[in-house]
């Protein structure tokens, strides 16, 4: 069988815990070294204020635009075992974590399994997941299900995050 054509995907990175400039840019580097997959660009780093409990340090973020040849859970996989490489350990929902890494698009598609959900539920709503993926992403880039980038960026708040040189 001859091999599925690569798909443009897009990763979120985030991290508020033991150095997080430093798990986010090796995780960028990990990335780049994944099977079947090319790194295409990554965004800055940004510094943003937690959400969720806000008992917890700023966090790091950052968004990696890949192609891959891998299926989907396959990335996943991928993206849970450099989870664990960084000793991420789950707390609790939203809480302070080493390392953690969203599957947020894969090509144009929508996958709603057990353990995956495409696009990721929340992009629409964060600025520390659209800034980036502005930054980086074609003007024309579609959120399938929510529409363009750029557009959803008009709605949402800018004073809780910074673009860091
Ligand atoms: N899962 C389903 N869909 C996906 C997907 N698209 N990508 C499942 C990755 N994983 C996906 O995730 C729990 C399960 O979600 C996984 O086992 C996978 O099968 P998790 O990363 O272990 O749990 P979590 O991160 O604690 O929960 P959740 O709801 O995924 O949190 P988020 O959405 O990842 O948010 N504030 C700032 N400023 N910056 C941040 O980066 N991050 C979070 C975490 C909260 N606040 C933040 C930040
Ligand atoms: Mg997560």
């Amino acid at each position: 069988m001859n091999d599925p054509a690569p798909v443009a995907v897009y990763i979120g990175l985030g991290s508020n815990l033991q150095n997080p400039k430093w798990q986010v840019e090796s995780a960028l580097a990990e990335l780049a070294q994944l099977p079947e997959t090319r790194m295409v660009s990554h965004s800055s780093l940004y510094r943003s204020r937690p959400v969720g409990p806000q008992d917890q340090d700023d966090f790091i973020n950052a968004v990696a635009h890949l192609t891959t040849r891998l299926a989907a859970d396959s990335l996943l996989d991928a993206l849970q075992r450099l989870e664990q490489q960084h000793h991420r350990v789950r707390e609790r929902r939203w809480g302070p974590r080493s390392l953690d890494l969203d599957l947020l698009l894969y090509g144009d598609r929508k996958i709603d399994t057990p353990r995956l959900t495409v696009p990721h539920p929340e992009i629409a709503k964060r600025s520390f997941v659209l800034l980036p993926l502005h930054e980086i992403a074609p003007a024309d880039l579609m959120i399938p299900g929510l529409g363009l980038v750029q557009t959803l960026l008009n709605g949402i708040e800018r004073s809780d995050i910074e673009q860091l040189a």
